[in-house]
């Protein structure tokens, strides 16, 4: 699959500069339009503030791009008809010439690639609820244990079975770290109500992690690094509760299934919570994408 690295990411890769991967189905279907492009752009601000490289991810006609310039992050942002692309899909986009943002599965191997090792994002996919009936888990686990990439998220989405998700990436052996917590994160919430193994507490832990799987060398897998959102920025807990009994009965009554379901719930949200989840949900993925420079930053040894 011919990657086509943006000249500037090529050169910070080379030289082994701090770079943040970051993807592009939030963008496209994770949030609402016009806000959606100005995030995209703010995002990637927030790295270059930090002194790194962003790198937002899509495929832009049949072409995987690792880097975009501002008229490709408008074409993902706004053009009608850009797919969601998880990674089994890029090879069929490739091939059609098709146009999608990629999702956390397809945004890892995209920049694992390129060499990019370090991604943000807002909160993984996982196993969803009634999983037993639908077995829709995201795509994002299996990838992402066989990927050695190191992802920021505000932990997994909140609409999916937390501890079944939680389950899983150990069955699946991936690497789970709070980020100065002990409580997993709910992604609009600070605390999912869930506590995890293993706590770090600062950019340099974190790349003295990657270091170590570097050195071990076991399978090729992902450290989730999982960075709760600041709790006077999170969503009401009793609202998000009953908001997300909603959607659920909403998506069921609806008939939405597969790759919709996840948009589907997100939109519910916002649009039921006044936009206060939209709020939270931003407040987490740009918290995630500062510490993401930060260890890419200390990774690169800068
Ligand atoms: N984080 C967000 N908003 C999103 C997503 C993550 O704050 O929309 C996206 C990611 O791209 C993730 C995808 O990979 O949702 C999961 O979708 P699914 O459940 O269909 O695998
Ligand atoms: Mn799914």
């Amino acid at each position: 699959m011919t990657l086509v690295v943006s000249e500037e990411v090529r050169a910070a890769v080379g030289a082994r500069r701090p770079v943040v991967a970051l993807e592009s189905t939030i963008i496209a279907h994770g949030l609402p339009r016009p806000r959606n492009l100005l995030v995209a752009r703010e995002l990637e601000a927030v790295v270059r503030q930090e002194g790194a490289v962003p790198a937002t991810i899509a495929v832009l006609d049949g072409r995987p791009h690792v880097g975009l310039d501002e008229q490709q992050l408008e074409r993902v942002a706004n053009e009608d008809g850009i797919r969601k692309l998880g990674h089994r899909d890029l090879p069929l986009a490739v091939a059609a010439g098709a146009s999608g943002a990629t999702t956390v599965s397809a945004t890892a191997l995209l920049a694992a690639r390129a060499g990019v090792r370090v991604f943000a994002t807002g909160g993984l996919g996982g196993v969803h609820r009634e999983w037993t009936v639908t077995q829709d888990e995201s795509a994002d686990l299996a990838l992402l244990a066989g990927t050695r990439v190191t992802v920021v998220c505000a932990g997994v989405k909140s609409i999916l079975d937390v501890p079944a998700t939680l389950q899983r990436l150990e069955t699946l052996g991936v690497a789970v770290a709070g980020y100065r917590t002990d409580r997993f994160p709910g992604f609009y919430l600070s605390d999912s109500g869930h506590p995890v193994d293993w706590r770090l507490d600062g950019p340099e832990q974190v790349a003295a992690v990657m270091r170590a799987q570097d050195a071990l060398d076991g399978p090729a897998s992902a450290l989730v690094v999982a960075n709760p959102v600041p709790e006077e920025e999170q969503l009401d807990p009793a609202l998000h509760a009953r908001v997300l009994a909603d959607a659920l009965r909403a998506c069921e009554a609806e008939g939405v299934t597969g790759q919709a379901v996840t948009p589907f719930l997100l939109d519910h949200l916002v649009r039921h919570t006044d936009g206060a989840s939209l709020r939270a949900n931003l407040a987490a993925v740009r918290g995630n994408v500062r510490l993401a420079a930060r260890v890419a930053a200390a990774w690169t040894g800068a």
